[in-house]
C-alpha cells in the first residue's frame, strides 16, 4: 500500500501528448498483435426490443438477436472477431468486449473510443483476440446492460490441458421490476437510501446487507427475481449430462446491482480461473462474484446437480440444473439455496495466478491512487472527488507511458463495496505484497484498499469504473491514458 501521496497523483507521473484511440500507435500495436493468417470469426448482431420468456412470464425488453442472454461468440486465442451490430433500438448504443485486451478504438466507450451507434445504423467491430478465457460483451452506455443486452464471449486456448468432460456457461442476472432509467432517475432524485422507485415508500424497508461484503449489498430493492441463463429458478435451464461427468462451469455475473454467492450444494467448487486467467486451483464451498466478474470452476455431476447463485442480501436465487439422463428431482429447492446462502465463499485473497499467467516480478514505475467516494446528495459517486462527465471524459485522467508497470490503489472511502473494472487490460491483484489473481474486475470492500498492478502494453485511453451500473452511470468512472514516451 502506498501512502503519503495526494489522491490521484504520483511523483513519478509522466507527461507528454496523450495517445487517443485514433492514434497511429493504436493501429501499430494491433498490426503486431494480429497474425497474417489469423482466422476471422464473422458475427452478426442485432440489438432490438423483443419478447423474451423468462420462465415466469413473457416480457418485452432489449436483447441481442432476440435472446437473453444474447448469442454466444466462441473463438480461439489469436483469432480475429469481425462483428457487425445493427442498432434497431430506439437509442444510441455501442458494444464493450469485457475482458478482452483489444485495440483501443474497438473498446466501445462512446465519447472516448468511438461515436455512439445511432438508431437505424450499424457498426463493425474488428479486433484480434489475444487472451483465452471466459469473457462477455454488453453496452457501455446508460443502463442498457440492465435491460438484458449481454452475452458470453468464450476464447479457447487449444494448448490448454483440459481436465473436464464438458463446459457450461452460467450467467447470473438480477431482473428489475420496471424501467432501469426511471430507477436511476429515482436514485438521483432521492439520493441514497434505497429510494429507487419514485413515489415508493421505503420508510420501513431494510436495505440488502451482506456479511461477506462488509455492509451494504445493493442500492435498488425493486427486483422481481434473479435469473440464470435468462430464467427464474422456478423454470430453470436444464443441461443434460451423464452421471460422473466433470463439468467446467463458466460463471458470469451480468447483474447491475447484485453480487452473487455461487455454490453447488453437496460438493466443493474447484476454481481454475478468475476473469478468464488461470489460478492455482483452489477448492471452496462457494465463490463470490461482483458485477462483471467471472469464475471457472469444475464440479462433478452427481444426480440432479444444482448450480445456485444467491443474490447477496436479497434472499433471492437463480439456478442452472445439470441433469444426468434418467435422473429426476424437484425443479425448485429452497433448502438448497439457503445452504448456499449460508456457505462460506472463497475470498479474493484465496486466489493466486498460475505461473503461466503471472506478471514478471517488477516494482511499479508509476502509482496512481483512485479514491472511491459517494454518494453525494444527488447520488453522485466519484473517483478522486470527480463524478465522471461524459462531456469531458479526460477530467482527472491518470497518465502513464507504454512499457511501464502501473500500480493502482483503489481506496474505498464509502460504506459500500464496489466491483472495479479496468478496460483493455488484466491486472494482477497484490495480496499483502505477494502476487494474487489476474483479473479485470475485483471487489473493493468498504473502507479497504485494493492494490493491483498491470503492464502498460495496450496504448490508448481506457476507462476504469464501478461495474454496479447505477454507480458507474452516476460518476464512479475515470480514464487511464497512455502518453507518448
Ligand atoms: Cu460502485
Amino acid at each position: 500500500m502506498v501512502t503519503g501521496l495526494l489522491p490521484g497523483c504520483s511523483k513519478d507521473t509522466p507527461s507528454g501528448p496523450r495517445i487517443g484511440s485514433n492514434s497511429q500507435i493504436v493501429a501499430d500495436y494491433e498490426s503486431k498483435r494480429r497474425a497474417a493468417n489469423a482466422a476471422v470469426a464473422e458475427v452478426k448482431l442485432r440489438a432490438a426490443a423483443t419478447d423474451v420468456d423468462l420462465g415466469g412470464g413473457v416480457i418485452n425488453t432489449w436483447t441481442y438477436n432476440g435472446g437473453l442472454p444474447g448469442p454466444l461468440i466462441r473463438v480461439k486465442k489469436g483469432d480475429v472477431i469481425r462483428a457487425t451490430i445493427q442498432n434497431d433500438l430506439p437509442a444510441d448504443t455501442a458494444i464493450h468486449w469485457h475482458g478482452i485486451g483489444l485495440r483501443n478504438d474497438m473498446d466501445g466507450v462512446p465519447g472516448l473510443t468511438q461515436d455512439p451507434i445511432k438508431p437505424g445504423s450499424s457498426f463493425t467491430y474488428e479486433f484480434a483476440v489475444p487472451d483465452s478465457g471466459t469473457h462477455w460483451f454488453h453496452p457501455h452506455l446508460g443502463t442498457q446492460l440492465e435491460r438484458g443486452l449481454y452475452a458470453p464471449l468464450i476464447v479457447d486456448d487449444p494448448t490448454e490441458k483440459a481436465d473436464y468432460d464438458i463446459d457450461t456457461i452460467v450467467i447470473f442476472d438480477d431482473w428489475l421490476k420496471g424501467d432501469p432509467d426511471a430507477t436511476l432517475a429515482g436514485l438521483k432524485k432521492n439520493g441514497m437510501g434505497g429510494m429507487d422507485m419514485p413515489g415508493m415508500d421505503h420508510g420501513s424497508m431494510v436495505m440488502p446487507q451482506s456479511d461477506v461484503l462488509d455492509g451494504d449489498a445493493a442500492d435498488v430493492t425493486s427486483y422481481q427475481g434473479m435469473l440464470a441463463n435468462g430464467r427464474f429458478p422456478t423454470a430453470p435451464v436444464v443441461v443434460t449430462c451423464r452421471e460422473g461427468q466433470r463439468v467446467r462451469l463458466r460463471i458470469i455475473n451480468a447483474a447491475a446491482d447484485t453480487a452473487f454467492r455461487v455454490g453447488v450444494p453437496g460438493q466443493k467448487l474447484n476454481v481454475t480461473h478468475t476473469d478468464g486467467f488461470a489460478v492455482q486451483p483452489v477448492e471452496g464451498d462457494a465463490v463470490l462474484l461482483g458485477q462483471g466478474e467471472r469464475i471457472d470452476a469444475v464440479v462433478t455431476v452427481r444426480g440432479l446437480t444444482r448450480v445456485i447463485g444467491v443474490g447477496e442480501g436479497r434472499s433471492l436465487y437463480a439456478q442452472v440444473i445439470l441433469l444426468p439422463e434418467g435422473a429426476q428431482g424437484p425443479q425448485e429447492d429452497l433448502a438448497m439455496a439457503q445452504a448456499v446462502e449460508k456457505s462460506t465463499p472463497l475470498r479474493l485473497s484465496d486466489f493466486v495466478a498460475a505461473e503461466s499467467v503471472r506478471l514478471a516480478s517488477k516494482s511499479p514505475d508509476v502509482t496512481h491512487d483512485l479514491v472511491l467516494g459517494g454518494p453525494g446528495s444527488n447520488y453522485e459517486w466519484t473517483i478522486n472527488g470527480i463524478a465522471f462527465d461524459h462531456a469531458k471524459p479526460l477530467e482527472g485522467a491518470l497518465d502513464f507511458k507504454p512499457g511501464q508497470r502501473v500500480r493502482l490503489n483503489y481506496k474505498n472511502d464509502t460504506t459500500m463495496f464496489h466491483p472495479m473494472h479496468l478496460h483493455g487490460h488484466t491486472f494482477q491483484v497484490v495480496n499483502n505484497g505477494k502476487p494474487g489473481a489476474r483479473k479485470d474486475t475485483a471487489i473493493v470492500l468498504p473502507k479497504q484498499t485494493l492494490t493491483v498492478d498491470f503492464d502498460a502494453n495496450n496504448p490508448g485511453q481506457w476507462v476504469t469504473h464501478c461495474h454496479n451500473v447505477y454507480h458507474g452511470e452516476s460518476g464512479m468512472m475515470s480514464v487511464l491514458s497512455y502518453v507518448e514516451s
